[in-house]
């Protein structure tokens, strides 16, 4: 049986850490940089989202061998004009405050009619300090007048997708990892992997999807997500 191959993941964020774990199973052999004391703290000094996932991705990448995965993600609410956006993890003022940040949207949000909000998220795969590819996706929905559930972390509380009756914190990790704009992302990036791995002998199995069009990495890919499948197949969960 074939060793998986090594793929390390730039971020400090054990959420996302957790979800992605979950979303890639058991094909490859997943690190983050929590395992690694040497790796640098970096600096998210972008102003999109893309920015800053190049920032930790070949910040990393510098560092160590291998496949380097980060992820720059954040809510966009429309009657905020896309805020929080790049500063979802500092919003209510102290970096990573999740209750912080849940009361500065709610205070944000008082007397709003309009709800409308989107998750954004966007990774970019390294090798050798140099990109490979990068993909992002989106999951929208609406932002809630007080917070619901137990699960998750962030704004999940305070987020309902469309066509769901609960939030991200209610509906759980599972049922989250099947629309969310980091499984719908990841799901991107496991296809390209695949083929960039020819990991093929083994996996992927036969229901996985086609070749997604990935973003060449010689060219500057647009802001927007390609074309993806509504959920992220099965065999990936
Ligand atoms: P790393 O940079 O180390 O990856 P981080 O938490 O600082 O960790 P970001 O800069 O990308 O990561 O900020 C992400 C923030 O956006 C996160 O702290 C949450 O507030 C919010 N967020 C992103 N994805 C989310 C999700 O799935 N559910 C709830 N909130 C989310």
């Amino acid at each position: 049986m074939s060793v998986p191959p090594r793929l390390i993941l730039a971020t400090r964020n054990p959420h996302k850490s957790a979800e992605i774990r979950a979303l890639l199973g058991d094909r490859f052999s997943v690190l983050d940089v929590s395992d690694c004391p040497e790796c640098p703290h970096i600096e998210e000094t972008g102003t999109t989202f893309l920015e800053n996932a190049r920032l930790k991705a070949l910040g990393i990448s510098r560092q160590l061998d291998g496949w380097v995965l980060s992820d720059d993600s954040g809510l966009e609410v429309d009657a905020l004009h896309g805020a929080p956006g790049v500063h979802s993890s500092s919003f209510g003022g102290q970096e990573g405050n999740h209750a912080l940040n849940n009361a500065a949207l709610l205070t944000a949000m008082k007397g709003q009619a309009n709800r409308c909000a989107r998750f954004r998220c966007t990774l970019v795969l390294a090798r050798n300090g140099l990109e490979q590819a990068h993909f992002s996706a989106t999951v929208e929905g609406q932002i809630l007048d007080s917070p619901r559930g137990d699960h998750g972390f962030g704004y999940d509380p305070l987020f309902q997708p469309d066509g769901h009756d609960s939030s991200f914190a209610e509906l759980g990790e599972a049922i989250k990892n099947t629309l969310s704009h980091r499984s719908r992302a990841l799901s991107q990036a496991i296809s390209f992997l695949y083929q960039s791995l020819a990991v093929s002998s083994e996996s992927p199995p036969s229901s996985s999807p086609p070749s997604p069009p990935w973003q060449n990495p010689t060219r500057p890919s647009p802001g927007s997500a390609p074309p993806m499948p509504a959920s992220p197949p099965p065999s990936l969960l």
